[in-house]
């Protein structure tokens, strides 16, 4: 048995444990058993067989779980998730990943009304059987609707960064087998998408074929879907990622790349622009339509040239006006990662950060930032230790006895302000005056009406101190749409008013996206890209930010912390 099944009877156990109202501490302990075996380097199994070894060598495997997983080896199951099998059936798990509903709520409802599937709870809320139920209501049927209508939408897809750091994970294992001289990310990973529904990896070289073999035995491979000639598909780890890897020849290698990046729709474009001049274009290469002689194939800019198109960089292919900007030569300007001279937004141990400023500030310098602002929490987050007035004037004064005593880094004092459900500023304007970057971010009261919502940003806007608009639209990617509002009269009017829009670069978030980007900067908004980092390695979630403004057509000049400090403050206090 491979670790990865039994990782998954782990886990499935602890969501069953949980819905069944077992101790919490217990449920944790399964969860990370589970994901101690599915990360663990050898066979769990050659451990258990083995005499001289034993279980509980292996991280969060105590001498309960060993023997669990003794059991899980022998029989294929074991006591207690049987136990909780006979009380709740499988699909019941899947209702956890509807929102509005905790383990306890799936366990009344099952009792209630047998509810175990997401169909059956669609059904329950039509009815208006689930308000009810104790501590219920008409609201809560409301949102486990339209809950279910995002799972549907957004089930099986995931967040990029966790794309991406499977597709490092598998190109390295590839490529350790030899003989490969390409392994790409295709697909939307390669268009830097916000989600990611499977993975698509090409690969070229000597051994391509025998990269197909080695892929389908990766450890963390859990089920294999298709093994061709060319193309082995596969479901990996516990959240069951779906890899697509193609073999490809050399001489077909950018006619692939140019396919599988896509989009569909960019795609389906440029194939009637080829058809058009007399080509057809297919995944193997560009060719004449007429004798099929072979015209381009191997890299991507000569399939382009060939169309008459200056190269069009994957984040742009989304047939959205690349194609014909790219015909007239007029493709925009893109930011790079390596034109950021500064993080404008984290967090720190004065709130519900994990590191201290001189900590935050040294790392952000060793990442090559000439400055940072650190921006922690006002007192209306209470639960992360928000700063009051005094406190942020205090703040102000160390941050500027740090730049007297310099780091070798410019350290701006800032603040995330939080923006009241009346639109005011949760800090009086004399605290905010002493700050040099203050970002205005709502957090609370997300449920409001459009119009509420719109003139309570159009009020914050008003504040004479803030210089940026956080996480403009509160959109958690898989779990919480953003609030609804007329974005294009807030973008305007941030514009009017000089205040910046913040692209959020945590990877949760991506809250600012390619048509809302384009729709700002149509108006005249300028932006920032900041981490929102709550610990140093969220620094380096920046590529993620610049990814989306490239998506968004922004080059340099429209993204304010790519200026040098003393600029950067100049623009943000133009008013
Ligand atoms: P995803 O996986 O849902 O995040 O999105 P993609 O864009 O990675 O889509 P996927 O994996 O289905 O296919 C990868 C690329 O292959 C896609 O972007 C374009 C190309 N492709 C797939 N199916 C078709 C098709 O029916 N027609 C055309 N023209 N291209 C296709
Ligand atoms: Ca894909
Ligand atoms: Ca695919
Ligand atoms: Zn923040």
């Amino acid at each position: 048995m491979e670790n990865i099944q039994i990782a998954r009877l782990l886990s499935e156990t602890a969501d069953l444990m949980e819905i069944a109202a077992e101790d919490s501490f217990r449920v944790r302990s399964y969860r990370n058993a589970a994901s101690a075996v599915e990360s663990c380097a050898e066979r769990v199994e050659d451990v258990a067989r083995n005499p001289e070894r034993k279980l509980t060598e292996i991280p969060c495997v105590g001498k309960g779980l060993a023997e669990v997983i003794h059991e899980i080896l022998e029989r294929g199951s074991f006591d207690r998730r049987d136990k909780l099998l006979e009380k709740y059936p499988p699909t019941a798990l899947e209702l956890l990943k509807i929102q509005g509903l905790g383990p306890k709520s799936i366990a009344l409802l099952f009792e209630h009304y047998r509810v175990s599937t997401i169909d059956d709870l669609e059904r329950i809320c039509q009815e208006q059987k689930l308000r009810l139920l104790p501590r219920m209501g008409a609201k809560l049927e409301e949102k486990v609707l339209r809950s279910i209508a995002r799972y549907r939408q957004s089930a099986g897809r995931f967040l990029l960064s966790f794309a991406d750091g499977a597709a490092n994970e598998l190109s390295l294992y590839l490529s350790a087998g030899g003989g490969l001289d390409k392994i790409t990310p295709a697909g939307s990973l390669r268009r830097g998408r916000e989600t990611v529904g499977d993975l698509d990896l090409l690969v070229t070289g000597p051994n391509a074929g025998a990269a197909l073999e080695r892929f389908v035995k990766f450890p963390r491979v859990q089920e294999v879907l298709g093994r061709g000639e060319n193309k082995a598909s596969a479901r990996v780890g516990l959240e069951n990622l779906q890899v697509d890897v193609r073999a490809l020849p050399p001489e077909s290698y950018g006619a692939a790349m140019q396919y599988f990046t896509g989009s569909k729709e960019h795609n389906i474009a440029l194939r009637s622009r080829a058809l058009r001049m007399g080509l057809t274009l297919n995944e193997y290469g560009l060719d004449r339509l007429e004798g099929g002689e072979r015209v381009a194939g191997a890299t991507e800019e000569e399939i382009y040239e060939r169309l008459g198109l200056v190269w069009i960089p994957p984040e742009l292919r989304e047939n959205q006006g690349e194609i014909e900007a790219a015909a007239e030569n007029r493709l925009p300007e893109l930011v790079d990662e390596r034109q950021i001279r500064g993080d404008v937004h984290m967090h720190t141990t004065e709130t519900d950060g994990r590191a201290s400023l001189e900590e935050m500030a040294l790392a952000a310098k060793a990442k090559g930032y000439e400055y940072v602002a650190i921006t922690d929490h006002s007192k209306a987050l209470a639960m992360a230790n928000g700063l009051d007035e005094a406190r942020t004037i205090a703040f102000a004064k160390r941050v500027r006895a740090i730049n007297a005593n310099g780091l070798g880094i410019r350290v701006f004092s800032g603040i995330e302000c939080d923006i009241r459900r009346d639109g005011s500023m949760d800090l009086a304007d004399e605290a905010l005056a002493e700050l040099d970057v203050v970002i205005g971010s709502v957090h609370g009261y997300m449920n409001l009406e459009a119009s509420e919502m719109t003139d309570r940003l159009l009020r914050a806007l008003e504040c004479p101190y803030l210089h940026i608009l956080g996480h403009p639209t509160g959109r958690i990617l898989l779990h919480r749409e953003g609030c609804p509002f007329d974005f294009e009269r807030v973008a305007q009017e941030a514009a009017r008013r000089g205040v910046c829009l913040e692209i959020n670069a945590s990877p949760e978030r991506l809250d600012l996206y390619s048509p809302l980007l384009r729709t700002a900067k149509a108006k005249g908004a300028r932006f920032t890209i900041s981490t929102d980092a709550h610990h140093p390695k969220h620094l380096a979630n920046m590529r993620w930010g610049v990814l989306m403004a490239r998506r968004g057509w922004l080059g340099p000049s429209d993204i304010l912390n790519t200026q040098p400090a003393e600029t950067f403050l100049g623009s943000l206090r133009r008013k």
